[in-house]
């Protein structure tokens, strides 16, 4: 696309009759509306464009961005109640609560954050709080997120005994009744907790449907903590998605940021006296947008690894990530938000953390008796899934150089015995003996044997990696420039939190593009829509049916009906289904595969469902099925 064309696809979306019906969150991206065309690089660089959507200015008379001074202010006073809870932490506590990756991303931060106050010796304030409770963190579950009784039970149960809390609700569409009930309940009782909201609508445009046994909606709840003085609202505009709606991607990557932002100025505000300023939280957004830049840099190696996880998925293979530390974290992530993105098998994306789930540490410890998609570690990818692998299947190694690099290299001659499609993806930092050094004020001579030592280390890793990357079809290091760093290299105390966080946004930002732009050469995405959808909740029941809307021209009652016979494999709709609530249709919808591509098959050519579903399983890329017809 030519400069000028570009910058005004960039802008489209915020001209008022851009899609006026639907909220930010939901709508279509104007520089994706192909990218189901687009070849593996192409597809990198339309992601890279709308993740720069994320840091872009606040201009008259549109939406509120990430930079402008009012979310910076409501971000700086966020983070002083959390100083003050960090300061004095008795009968406190600082819980982070959401759906789906919202909920995933709040273990993320909770975990990390509490780490960094074990380093400091001070005991743990952070909780998290996923619907669905931890299995969740690992697979789809995405009925509890119409849930708000479930919502406020599971904050009270987090929080009993606590005189003071900081409750942040995350629902990147302002949609989620989980966290609405969560919400509502906050407001009810000032007296213990401060509600705080994250998400990427303006106001107005919080979802304003009735949920079951409520007098509340969404919006109501969000209205009421505008005339709260106590209550704080997070929500600028990041764009809409690269997938429309497919809020893992930039809702996950802003909520990362946010967080990330608000609770690091809070924890160098109460142990480092460095005060919350809005300036260190421009300063500290800004460095995320560089970790955005610098990791796209690397477009060329993250095609591919597109391509290559393409092609497995294409011919009906999988994809295995196998990681160290947080960044397996983000695979696990990752893997489990492909079956109700895509409508995939739990089978065809699949994430393994070294150290299974005592690396993990999540609340309800071991999950593995819930069955083989619950093994995560290493040792379950040895034993269940490597004798499966063939050459069509490819397995990523995901790490830094902080990682047990030894262990990576194991591993990947371990994998090599039995397939060639392997490929490397590395996180090193630039200058970074001298990084570590900085961090040492000591005697002389320790100072050199220490020196030494670290050379020595980074010796050995080059060693190590050497032979890593020969075992690989492709390498993707990325190497971090000590100034893409400043904010770690300024402030000492954080820096065992900031890099980490960039090598986790970088980490984030290349598996949603291997996972996504897969999905895409398999042909899942029409234009820039997700068509396979799973219709699990309510919020995808409503997307589900304006995407027929959309693709089939059709009235929207015809579009529902069509909808629910493909949900109940009927002809007709008889009997009680047409009166039934959406909470039974979605859960009738968990056992079925294809509903939607169906729907809009039998809306287009006037098939019944059973010619529709026949048609669809001699063309199983979903794209040329409904390109035909349409
Ligand atoms: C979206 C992801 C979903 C959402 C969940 C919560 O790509 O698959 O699981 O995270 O629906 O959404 P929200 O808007 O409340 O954060």
């Amino acid at each position: 696309m030519a400069g000028s064309a570009w910058t005004s696809a960039l802008c489209k979306w915020e001209s008022p009759d851009y899609e006026p019906s639907l909220p930010v969150s939901e709508k279509s991206n104007p520089l994706t509306c192909d990218i189901d065309r687009a070849s593996a690089e192409s597809i990198v660089k339309m992601l890279h464009r709308c993740d720069v959507q994320m840091f872009q200015e606040e201009s008259e008379g549109t939406y509120q961005r990430l930079l402008s001074d009012q979310v910076v202010k409501t971000l700086a006073e966020v983070a002083k109640r959390a100083e003050l809870i960090l300061k004095d932490p008795q009968d406190s506590l600082v819980v982070l609560s959401g759906c789906g990756t919202s909920g995933r991303l709040a273990f993320l931060i909770a975990a990390r954050f509490n780490r960094a106050l074990r380093q400091l010796k001070q005991n743990p304030v952070y909780s998290y709080i996923i619907a669905g409770g931890d299995r969740a963190l690992l697979s789809s579950q995405e009925a509890p997120e119409d849930d708000p009784k479930l919502g406020m039970l599971s904050l009270k149960k987090v929080c009993e005994g606590k005189k003071r809390v900081l409750f942040v609700g995350i629902s990147c569409g302002l949609s989620a009744p989980f966290v609405a009930g969560q919400l509502d309940f906050c407001l009810q009782h000032p007296e213990v907790y401060t509600p705080v909201l994250i998400g990427f609508n303006p106001a107005h445009q919080a979802r304003d449907e009735a949920m079951p046994g409520c007098t509340f909606t969404f919006h109501s709840v969000v209205q009421r903590m505008q005339e709260h003085a106590n209550a704080f609202l997070i929500n600028p505009a990041v764009g809409p998605e690269a997938i429309s709606g497919s809020s893992r991607m930039k809702g996950g990557s802003a909520t990362k940021i946010l967080l990330e932002v608000v609770l690091s100025a809070a924890q160098a505000a109460a142990f480092s006296r460095t005060p919350v300023t809005c300036n260190g939280i421009v300063q500290h957004i800004g460095a995320h947008k560089r970790t955005v830049d610098v990791t796209y840099s690397e477009c060329e190696g993250i095609a591919a690894l597109v391509e290559a996880a393409g092609r497995s998925l294409q011919g009906g293979g999988c994809v295995c990530y196998l990681g160290w530390g947080s960044l397996a974290v983000l695979s696990l992530m990752d893997a489990s938000e492909c079956n109700p993105t895509f409508g995939a098998d739990y089978e065809d994306v699949r994430g393994f953390i070294s150290g299974g789930y005592a690396e993990l540490n999540i609340n309800e410890g071991s999950l593995t008796s819930l069955g083989p998609d619950f093994c995560i570690a290493h040792e379950d990818f040895l034993h269940l899934l490597l004798p499966r692998l063939t050459d069509k299947d490819t397995v990523l190694l995901i790490y830094t150089h902080c990682d047990d690099v030894g262990d990576v290299l194991k591993l990947a001659r371990r994998v090599r015995e039995k397939m060639v499609n392997l490929h490397a993806f590395y996180h090193q930092a630039d200058g970074d003996t001298s990084a570590a050094l900085q961090q040492v004020s000591i005697h002389q001579s320790l100072f050199l044997y220490i020196y030494v030592s670290i050379y020595r280390s980074v010796y050995v890793f080059f060693l190590l990696q050497d032979d890593i990357n020969k075992l690989c079809l492709s390498t993707l290091n990325i190497t971090w420039p000590a100034a893409a760093m400043p904010f770690c290299r300024q402030n000492r105390t954080l820096s065992s939190v900031s890099v980490p966080q960039q090598w986790e946004l970088s980490t984030k930002l290349v598996l949603n593009a291997v996972s996504t732009g897969a999905h895409i050469l398999k042909g899942k995405i029409y234009q820039n829509h997700m068509i396979d959808v799973q219709v699990t909740n309510s919020k995808l029941y409503r997307r589900a049916t304006r995407l027929l809307q959309r693709l089939s021209g059709r009235p929207g009652p015809q579009c529902e009906e069509a909808l629910l016979k493909a949900i109940y494999q009927v002809e007709e709709l008889t009997g009680d289904i047409p009166s039934c609530d959406i909470t039974t249709h979605t859960h009738k919808a968990r056992s079925r595969t294809k509903v939607v591509p169906a729907a809009l098959v039998c809306l287009l050519t006037g098939c019944s469902l059973v010619e529709a579903e026949s048609h669809l399983k001699q063309r199983p890329i979903i794209r040329e099925a409904v390109e035909e017809l349409l």
